[in-house]
């Protein structure tokens, strides 16, 4: 079994609060930092056993901390040691490879300045300001505060949405020997938790990890900003499907098929036409597909899959492709544990009304992974971001995923958005997608503010490297 009691509390299960911050910083003194960071912060450190469980969870707020490869420098830690390129090299190099405009990152992710990052996570803004001041008395001059996002979930029924309106956090992965119960379509083949913790079963660089680094984790931190009035106008612009349905019923289908999930979270691959909002609320059926169509003939192979209840280009089948790649373990080396949250305001009846971004508001995004490169970045770079992955299929076009994926923030054709137009032959369906049907959206409606890698180590990895 995983030491529960080692390993940081967001990586397995989450926050699960309705406020968290990330608390961005400098080391500017690491003699000091270490000597609190072991006798006084540690302490605070809220491990995976205390926040399964309400009464043991903090009564003030959820503390965990990670640093940057600078950040483990400064503080006299060779980061090479711990075996990730991308880790070290941090997220700001990485921007031509994940498709960022690095002129609008925020400047305080420009560069490697930020050593490491608090999050901090309650009911209450308040009572995480409590806790921050606490921390921040503790270490007094030693860190300086380069950034700060208030993460806060939406108000009322719009709680557990991401602010384009769809419920988040449906899917996750199953760690082997932590969850229970395993649900319908969690990915559980062999899933083993060195996926997600160095040092453990199945990490590709177990054995050659240093002592500090076993039971920790690569987090991605990424702060992507939701053009949320544009996306909608978009939407409203673009019904699908009018001869059959309402133009409100239209945009709608759009925005599901865009997404692979209604606004409810009802997967359409199941439920392909409307909404079911029984469907997503029932865990046993809400993640329960792997995208292979009854009707294709045996052996099902890549080649006759098609897009009638699921495009190809879908958010989240671009992100986890599931039965398209084969065999299925394939994938399972590039899953994530995602934890994110939103952050900023609803949307102000001024900028409904002009269909224009006024106030900043997003998804402080955040993915825990044993490997970098296997993880978030490869996912962005090699499936979101490949006008052509899903590979194999009768659609050579796909397009890249239409919620995250980037052309560098130009126009992207999408084809296989409209359900009404799968593939040019139903019974045949192995020519090209008629370009003439591909969706084109004019812009990126998440743009990237930039972000960062950092390591989550365990309580005992903080304490080695506070001694180091
Ligand atoms: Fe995504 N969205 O609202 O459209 N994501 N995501 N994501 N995402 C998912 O199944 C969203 C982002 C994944 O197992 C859902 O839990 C938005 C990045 C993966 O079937 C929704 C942003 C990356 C999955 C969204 C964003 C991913 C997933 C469905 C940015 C990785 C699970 C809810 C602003 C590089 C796929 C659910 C599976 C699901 C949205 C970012 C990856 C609604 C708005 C950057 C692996």
């Amino acid at each position: 079994p995983l030491n529960i009691d080692n390993i940081q509390g967001d990586i397995l299960v989450g926050m699960h609060k309705d406020k968290e911050l990330f608390f961005f910083f400098s080391i500017n003194d690491a003699a000091t930092f270490k000597s609190k960071l072991k006798s006084d912060i540690l302490p605070f450190i809220t491990t995976t056993r205390e926040i399964l469980a309400v009464d043991t969870q903090p009564i003030t707020a959820a503390v965990n901390i990670a640093f940057s490869s600078t950040g483990l420098v400064t503080l006299g830690v060779d980061s090479t040691t711990i075996g990730d390129s991308d880790f070290v090299a941090g997220q700001f190099s990485e921007t031509g490879t994940i498709g960022d405009d690095p002129s609008l990152w925020n400047s305080a992710f420009a560069g490697t300045k930020i050593h490491g990052v608090f999050l901090l996570a309650s009911d209450t803004v308040d009572n995480i300001n409590t806790e921050l001041a606490n921390i921040q008395s503790i270490l007094g001059s030693s860190i300086k505060e380069i950034h700060r996002l208030q993460g806060a979930a939406r108000p009322g029924s719009e709680s557990g949405h991401e602010h384009f309106g769809f419920m988040d956090g449906i899917s996750q992965p199953a760690v082997n020997g932590f969850t229970n119960p395993v649900l319908p379509g969690q990915p559980q083949v062999d899933h083993t938790p060195g996926i997600f913790l160095l040092g453990e079963k199945d990490d590709p660089s177990q054995g050659s990890r240093p002592s500090w680094a076993v039971d920790g984790s690569f987090m991605v931190f990424r702060q992507l900003q939701q053009l949320v009035p544009e996306f909608n106008q978009f939407l409203t612009d673009h019904p699908l499907d009018t001869d059959t349905l309402t133009p409100e019923q239209g945009s709608e289908l759009l925005g599901a098929r865009m997404v692979g999930r209604w606004k409810s979270g009802a997967p359409i691959f199941l439920s392909p036409t409307a909404d079911d909002p029984e469907l997503a609320a029932d865990p046993n059926r809400n993640n329960d597909f792997d995208y292979l169509i009854e009707s294709d003939p045996a052996p099902r192979t890549e080649n006759h899959f098609n897009q009638t209840r699921c495009p190809f280009s879908a958010h989240i089948r671009k992100s986890r492709p599931r039965g398209d790649l084969n065999p299925i373990e394939q994938a399972n080396a590039n899953l994530i544990l995602r934890a994110s949250i939103p952050y900023g305001p609803e949307v102000t009846d001024a900028e409904a009304a002009s269909s224009t971004t006024s106030v900043d508001r997003g998804l402080a995004f955040v993915s825990y992974q044993s490997n970098v490169f296997n993880g978030f970045l490869f996912l962005q770079n090699a499936w979101i971001n490949d006008a052509t992955f899903p590979f194999g299929k009768v659609d050579p076009t796909i397009g890249v995923d239409p919620i995250i994926g980037s052309l560098g923030g130009g126009p992207k054709n999408i084809s296989g958005l409209d359900p009404a137009v799968p593939c040019p032959d139903e019974d045949n369906c192995t020519g090209q997608q008629d370009v003439s049907h591909d969706v084109v959206l004019p812009r990126d409606f998440v743009v990237s503010r930039g972000g960062e890698y950092f390591f989550v180590p365990s309580l005992s990895g903080i304490n080695d490297i506070a001694s180091e």
